[in-house]
C-alpha cells in the first residue's frame, strides 16, 4: 500500500498551482495578440478608388489587368484583415451569447420618417454615423446570433447622391432587423449602356467568392428607401418581392407580375433560374424577365402585407429606355437555361471596401450590334 507524506501533497499543490499559472499567461497572450492585430485592422478603414477607373479611363486592357493585379493584392490583404476582425468578433459574439436572435427582432419601430443626410456624412470616409457596421458594409448583432446571412446587391451608376442617401438611411433599419447582413454597391464601368442583369449576375458570382456562406441575396434599387422596418429584410420558402407599395405608383401595385425595385431569394433559388437574363440593354424588361423564369422553374412570388412594404422613391434621372426590350421579353422561358448565370461575360476591375459598403466595379463588356 503506498502511503503519501504530508510533503507529497505539497508538491502536487504546487504542480497544480504552477500549471494554472501557465495557463493564465498563455490566455493572456492570446489576448494580447488579438486586441493588437484588431487594432492594427482598425486603422484600414477604406482604401482609395482605383486609378483604372478614376484617373485613368483607358481601353488598353493590357494596362488595366496590370493595375488591377497590383491593386487587387492590396484590396486582398486589406480584406484579410478585415476577414480576421469578423472572425474575431463573431467569436466574442458567441462568447457573449449562444442563443439565436429572436424571430421577431424586438426593437424594430414600425413606420419610419425619411432624415436629410446630415452635411458631414460622407460614403467613402470613415463614418462616424453607423459606428457599429464594420469595413466593407459588414454588421452582425452583438447580443445574438444572427438568423440570417443576407447579401445586398446594388446595381448603381452615376447615382452618388442617391447612394449616399440611400446608404445613409439603409444600415440603421438593417442592423435593427438584426440580420448578419453586407451592403455591396455593384458599379457598372464606363459609359455603355447599362445591363442590369449583368451587373447583378456578376455581382452574385463575386459576392461568393467574398462569403460563400450568403443564403439570402436582395437585389435592391438605389432609389428606394424602405420606410417601414417590418419589412423583413430575409429570404423566406420563395422568392419575396419587397417593393409593394411605392410612392411614385401612389402606393398601388402597379400589375401582378412586377418583381422589379427590391426582391429577396435565396441562393439556390437564383441558382435555379439561372440568375438574370444578360439580354436586356437599357432600362426595363429584365425584371419581368425574372417574374417569366421564377414561375417557370415552379416557384411562388410572394408580398409581404402592402401596408408594411412601403418605400420612397428618390428622384433621380431616368436611364435610357431599352428599345427591343418587348420583343426580348417575349423569348424568356426559352432562353432560361442558356442566358443567364451560367454563360454571363463581365470583368470585376475593382474592389474596394468602404466603411458601407463593398464596391466591385464590372465591365459589362460590349452591347452586340
Ligand atoms: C415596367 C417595366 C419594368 C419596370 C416596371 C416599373 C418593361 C417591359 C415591357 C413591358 N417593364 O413597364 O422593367 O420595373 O415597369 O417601373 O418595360
Amino acid at each position: 500500500m503506498i502511503i503519501y507524506h504530508r510533503q507529497d501533497y505539497i508538491y502536487l499543490l504546487c504542480i497544480i498551482c504552477s500549471s494554472l499559472m501557465l495557463l493564465t499567461s498563455i490566455i493572456n497572450i492570446i489576448y494580447i495578440v488579438q486586441r493588437s492585430i484588431l487594432n492594427k485592422t482598425n486603422q484600414y478603414t477604406q482604401i482609395s478608388m482605383s486609378n483604372i477607373y478614376l484617373n485613368n479611363r483607358t481601353n488598353n486592357s493590357e494596362e488595366i489587368s496590370q493595375k488591377q493585379n497590383d491593386y487587387f493584392e492590396e484590396t486582398y490583404k486589406i480584406f484579410m484583415k478585415s476577414s480576421i476582425h469578423n472572425y474575431f468578433s463573431r467569436i466574442e459574439n458567441r462568447n457573449l451569447s449562444l442563443n439565436y436572435c429572436p424571430p421577431i427582432p424586438p426593437n424594430l419601430q414600425g413606420a419610419l420618417r425619411i432624415h436629410e443626410v446630415p452635411k458631414n456624412f460622407s460614403i467613402t470616409t470613415n463614418s462616424s454615423y453607423h459606428i457599429d457596421v464594420q469595413l466593407g458594409g459588414f454588421y452582425q448583432p452583438i447580443n445574438c446570433l444572427a438568423r440570417h446571412k443576407v447579401a445586398i446587391i446594388v446595381p448603381y451608376r452615376d447615382r452618388w447622391d442617391i447612394l449616399t442617401h440611400f446608404l445613409f438611411h439603409t444600415h440603421e433599419i438593417l442592423q435593427r432587423q438584426q440580420l448578419d447582413y453586407r451592403i455591396y454597391v455593384c458599379e457598372q464601368a464606363f459609359n455603355k449602356t447599362f445591363n442590369k442583369g449583368i451587373v447583378m449576375n456578376g455581382c452574385f458570382k463575386e459576392i461568393l467568392k467574398l462569403e460563400p456562406n450568403t443564403h439570402c441575396f436582395i437585389m435592391h434599387d438605389v432609389d428606394l428607401l424602405l420606410t417601414d422596418d417590418r419589412n423583413m429584410y430575409t429570404c423566406p420558402r420563395y422568392p419575396r418581392h419587397l417593393s409593394v407599395a411605392i410612392d411614385k405608383f401612389h402606393f398601388y401595385l402597379p400589375y401582378a407580375q412586377l418583381v422589379g425595385g427590391v426582391l429577396a431569394m435565396r441562393r439556390e433559388h437564383y441558382l435555379l433560374v439561372n440568375g438574370y437574363s444578360t439580354n436586356y440593354w437599357g432600362w426595363g424588361g429584365e425584371d419581368d424577365d425574372m417574374h417569366a423564369r421564377i414561375i417557370s422553374k415552379n416557384l411562388k412570388v410572394e408580398r409581404p402585407p402592402a401596408s408594411i412594404a412601403r418605400y420612397k422613391m428618390l428622384k433621380h434621372t431616368h436611364q435610357k429606355l431599352n428599345p427591343a426590350r418587348m420583343n426580348v421579353l417575349r423569348t424568356a422561358r426559352s432562353r432560361i437555361d442558356s442566358d443567364g448565370l451560367n454563360n454571363v461575360k463581365y470583368k470585376l476591375l475593382n474592389t474596394t471596401f468602404y466603411h458601407l459598403y463593398t464596391h466591385f466595379i464590372i465591365d459589362v463588356g460590349e452591347q452586340p450590334k
